[in-house]
């Protein structure tokens, strides 16, 4: 976000539904063509993407001046960089294959400074993008910068009710290729299948209950409406390597010469 604009926090506290493009090439002008192009924020994903913490911390810069909000994921149990997304300026921060409350605790230990957790001070960058004073950004960061824990196992949905219950934890996302992979044990890749989306509701309406927010990676147009009807706010819709790819071959297939 820029100066005096609303955080991604309070915009989803609010009930806001956002809408996120996914970036998984470490071309920081992608990040800007898809808050130019109206996604609300946009996720640089360091776990399944390309991204390394260079191209995330250009990429944060470039989604500003494209007017979206900064998102990144880590690699599995990577906490520490779930600190230096923060001090780079991520207003939000995914952890993937979170599946216990150990694994919540340590990963909100990450996120939040003292007393919620112990994250270590120098958020120089973060604090510039996100229009605070070092000060400000004290008193503000643990309210205005959000965790998403991954629930994409059916371990994780058993722990969900406890995961739920730790402090400074804010928000879960779910996960559905990993869910419906370890949902049947390995035969499919399915994330809109009756069981995924089974869990998946329970998953919102359990985290909604609990106060916290709730987040989806969609697949289709039509799972992104399923998804807000479920009760998810914050909803991924595309990802970069797909949306130009699909573009490229509509573009080719619209030309009879290249038929
Ligand atoms: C999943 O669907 O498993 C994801 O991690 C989405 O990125
Ligand atoms: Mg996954």
């Amino acid at each position: 976000m820029n100066h005096n604009a609303k955080t991604l926090a309070s915009r989803l506290r609010a009930d806001e539904i956002i809408i996120n493009g996914w970036s998984s090439l470490p071309v920081p002008i992608l990040c800007e063509l898809m808050g130019r192009s109206g996604y609300a924020a946009v996720t640089l994903d360091m776990q399944h993407g390309q991204h390394d913490i260079a191209s995330v911390r250009e990429g944060f810069a470039s989604a500003v001046l494209g007017g979206a909000h900064r998102v990144a994921r880590i690699p599995v149990g990577e906490n520490a960089t779930a600190s230096r997304l923060l001090d780079l300026g991520a207003e939000a921060v995914i952890a993937p294959m979170i599946n216990s409350v150990e694994e919540a605790a340590a990963f909100v230990e990450a996120m939040k400074y003292p007393p919620l957790g112990a994250r270590s001070w120098g958020p120089h960058r973060g604090a510039m993008l996100m229009g605070m004073t070092a000060p400000e950004y004290l008193k503000k960061a643990n309210d205005e910068t959000i965790g998403f824990a991954m629930i994409e196992t059916p371990e994780a949905f058993e722990a969900l009710d406890d995961i739920l219950q730790v402090p400074g934890l804010d928000a879960i996302f779910v996960g559905p290729a990993d869910l419906s992979l370890t949902l049947s044990n390995g035969a499919e890749v399915a994330p809109e299948n009756e069981e995924t989306r089974r869990v998946a509701a329970e998953i919102a309406a359990k985290t909604r209950a609990a106060g916290k927010i709730a987040g989806k990676f969609c697949t289709s147009a039509e799972d992104v409406a399923w998804a807000i009807d479920a009760g998810f706010g914050f909803l991924n819709y595309g990802i970069d390597m797909t949306i130009f790819s699909d573009a490229a071959t509509n573009l080719l297939a619209s030309i009879d010469a290249h038929k």
